[in-house]
């Protein structure tokens, strides 16, 4: 290792070790890194050719990947390796694992999630690839001036991206707009912009090297360089429009997380990889295979989220156009290849678009869709349409389009049942199946919490690396003192160690023997940081009326972006901010509360904050949130969860037992009823002396002196709509973290229901969600070697 890594420093970079810098350092590190995984990429690539196999192409316009340094040293086994050669080099190998900038090309969750699944197939071996955009500006960075949000384009493509590797060969025309006619019973599409998609790719390798996949990432060349007759002839305007789409189709991506924006480019953002990626695997299918009607044996494709709906109509279009296939026949067999999966059931998350806007940028596919949508009602008459009312309803689109569609938790896919899709449901009873989230725990134990993870080997061996489900062993040590102490010590020191990072960070000391609660996501609404906020401010009320009370001494701690255009959601921020300020310089309570917001949450900060949390926020209003996948992070670390039936809290709170849980507020069920009662959210303010105070020192500026007026329309509109009912939970909220309080001061009865925690988190691996997924939508298998780790 030590020799290649001097190699690389030498050739790959023109530098001597005397004068390389930190960059140096890490780019050879992750060249040498890069060639190991490339000897287990190549053989599982060329086996998944040879054998045929069906492959999976995941189809995501978000991967929030991180970091890969360590991620890949992991995975190949190489962290000691790789550290003791830094070392005899004079390098230290921590100081170059942060040296890396984070791929952010996703906004949360969605996009998190897709990169778990990445990790979990490889480490599964199932042949599968993963299509999305290199975009050249990931999600922003955050900053916060007074208090507020400002961004900045994030630049991670100014250095040197090491891991991709760069396929000039792999090139396909992109087309839009223009006109369409029809002759001898055929349609001619005739476009109007055309760019060209090239191919970047990332290996994936997983656990142990067993499997390696690939990640294609699409990025847009122009199809001329550069018109140098326009340029010669003075129109310079002309000389470049070709470059400009271009660069402007994979120049950023779109910074809303569950909200939809409607803007003409993210329809040529999906539409680009999209095509992009049916034309590729099209393209791989026909070099083995010479008949077009066999597709569905060998390709799955999964569209995560509406975003790449569009692959329907497109197949159909090449089915139809290119291949001569009849139009029932090919939408059938479109079907038959794709899986839909839904992440959210907020209506101002689908996506619509006006018909007018589609049929400019895609006219062939709006009247390939007004064919899907003949063909459907032909056979079920009164189905939902997806033209309607001038709209695209991708939705729709996607539903129809797909063989199954899955929601990403028991709660949230028998809402999806019951409301978004219940018509197209009654008509396909069996197409809606569930596939609750999982995380992979490579990245979410093994490697971001060393402490722990260590722990655990030594005492269960590294099965559980592949086999979550194995950590029920630690069940039976909840009464084992001597491993409990060291459970705690392990808590302990993550704590030690995000403490010293908020000291030299933003200067306030916190103390590590505080109870560390965290929420961390990004900020909407319905997320309801607001309540935390308000109860926070409820807490430090009563620590400044009775400072001898006995408090729990608590770091609250949050972390999120919001979206540029989300005005609510920048208050909120703001508000966060304000309060922070006033608290963590109040004498009274200056031992006993602090209010901590780091700015510019990304994966990187999440693996730190969350080995450290005793306390996991997932305080949704019931109903709104699909899943969460933090959630699992948490308890997965050994923290304990304040929640609401939400998501997959309901199953988590299942598998690690009610009295392990701190569950508050109204049901999905109960939400819905609360909203027909007029006046619900004033009368529940009226209840709620608490909660008014609060609302009382806000309004009248306790925490923004200079500018009194600043929070008036939040406050307002808490009392007068609160469509996500912080007010008629925060009661319940505030009541519980008060028993969260109490059970904290008994250290070794927590620590027990952490253990508990961490111990029932195996169903919720991604290797489990993707064994799902194998199993019940795409009929595909593992590679790996007989008795080996398979899909069954
Ligand atoms: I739609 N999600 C997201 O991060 N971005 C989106 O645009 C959409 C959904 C999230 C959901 O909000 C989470 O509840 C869920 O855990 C996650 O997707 C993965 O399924």
């Amino acid at each position: 290792m030590k020799d290649e890594i001097l190699r690389h420093l030498r050739y790959g970079l023109g530098k001597d070790a005397a004068h390389s810098s930190v960059y140096d350092w890490r780019m050879a590190l992750s060249r040498a890194l890069r060639d190991r995984m490339v000897d287990h990429w190549i053989p599982s690539t060329q086996e998944a050719y040879a054998s045929g196999s069906k492959r999976v192409y995941y189809l995501s316009m978000e991967f929030l990947i991180g970091r890969l340094v360590e991620d890949m040293a992991s995975n190949l086994g190489l962290v000691d390796e790789a550290k003791a050669a830094l070392k005899e080099l004079g390098q230290d190998y921590e100081t170059i694992v942060k040296d890396e900038p984070d791929a952010a090309l996703g906004n949360g969750g969605l996009g998190r999630l897709a990169a778990c699944f990445m990790d979990s197939l490889a480490t599964l071996g199932i042949p599968a690839m993963g299509y999305g955009i290199r975009y050249e500006h990931g999600l922003f960075e955050q900053d916060f001036v007074e208090g507020q949000q400002v961004e900045r384009p994030e630049t991670w493509l100014q250095q040197d991206h090491i891991w991709e590797f760069e396929r000039p060969e792999v090139q396909y025309p992109i087309t839009f707009g223009g006109h369409v006619e029809h002759h001898d019973g055929k349609a001619h599409w005739h476009p109007s912009e055309t760019v060209i998609a090239t191919a970047f790719d990332t290996p994936v390798i997983g656990w142990e090297g067993r499997w390696g996949n690939t990640l294609r990432l699409w990025a847009a060349m122009p199809t001329k360089v550069f018109d140098l007759a326009s340029f010669n002839r003075g129109d310079y305007l002309a000389a470049g429009r070709s470059e400009a789409l271009a660069r402007t189709i994979c120049r950023v991506l779109y910074p809303d997380d569950t909200t939809e924006t409607g803007k003409e480019l993210r329809l040529k953002q999906e539409y680009f990889f999209t095509s992009a990626s049916i034309q590729d695997l099209l393209r791989r299918f026909l070099s083995t295979h010479a008949d077009i009607r066999t597709l569905p044996d060998a390709a799955a494709i999964q569209l995560n989220d509406t975003h790449p709906a569009i692959a329907g109509p497109e197949l159909v279009r090449v089915l139809v156009d290119k291949h001569e296939l009849g139009m029932d026949e090919a939408i059938a067999l479109a079907r038959r290849c794709l899986g839909y999966t839904n992440h959210t059931l907020l209506p101002e998350a689908l996506e619509r678009w006006p018909e007018w806007l589609f049929g400019r940028v895609l006219p062939r596919h709006l009247e390939i869709i007004r064919e899907i949508d003949a063909d459907h009602l032909r056979r079920h008459e009164g189905a939902p349409k997806i033209l309607d009312h001038g709209n695209v309803n991708m939705g729709e689109l996607a539903f129809i389009m797909a063989h199954k569609v899955n929601g990403v938790s028991a709660l949230h896919t028998d809402l999806v049942k019951k409301t978004v899709f219940n018509d197209l449901h009654k008509i396909h009873p069996q197409r809606i199946v569930n596939q609750t989230n999982g995380i992979t725990q490579r990245r979410w134990l093994k490697t971001c919490n060393p402490a722990l993870s260590g722990l655990i080997t030594r005492e269960l061996g590294n099965g559980w690396v592949t086999d979550l489900d194995l950590l029920s062993q630690l069940k039976s040590r909840t009464g084992d003192v001597a491993f409990k102490e060291e459970f705690v010590a392990a808590k302990r020191a993550n704590k030690v160690r995000l403490a010293n990072w908020v000291t030299e960070t933003m200067g306030i000391s916190i103390d590590p023997d505080a109870m560390f609660d965290v929420q961390i996501k990004r900020i909407h609404e319905y997320k309801r940081q607001l309540m935390n906020i308000l109860e926070t401010v409820a807490l430090w009320n009563e620590m400044r009326a009775h400072p001898d009370a006995g408090w729990t001494p608590r770091v609250k701690i949050f972390g999120g972006k919001a979206a540029p255009g989300y005005h609510v959601a920048k208050e909120i921020i703001h508000l966060i901010n304000d309060v922070a300020a006033v608290i963590n310089s109040d004498e009274i309570t200056k031992d006993l509360l602090k209010v901590v917001y780091p700015p510019n949450y990304n994966v990187t900060m999440a693996e730190v904050l969350i080995p450290a949390a005793d306390l996991s926020e997932q305080i949704s209003t019931a109903g709104k949130e699909a899943s969460g996948t933090g959630n699992m992070k948490f308890a997965l670390n050994g923290a304990l969860t304040i929640g609401t039936l939400d998501g997959a809290n309901v199953e988590i709170r299942e598998h690690v037992g009610p009295e392990n849980f701190f569950l508050f507020g109204l049901t999905a069920e109960e939400v819905m009823e609360r909203r027909t009662q007029p006046g619900f959210a004033r009368a529940a303010i009226e209840a709620s002396p608490r909660l008014q105070r609060v609302l009382g020192q806000i309004v009248e500026g306790r925490f923004c002196p200079q500018d009194q007026g600043r929070y008036h329309g939040l406050v307002g509109m808490l009392y007068d709509s609160d469509y996500f009912l912080v007010t008629c939970d925060f009661d319940s909220y505030y009541d519980t973290q008060r028993r969260a309080d109490e059970a904290y001061k008994n250290a070794r009865n927590w620590a027990a229901m952490a253990l508990v925690n961490t111990a029932s988190m195996g169903f919720f691996s991604s290797d489990r969600t993707i064994k799902g997924y194998a199993h019940d939508i795409w009929h595909v298998g593992s590679r790996l070697g007989a008795g080996e780790e398979a899909a069954e």
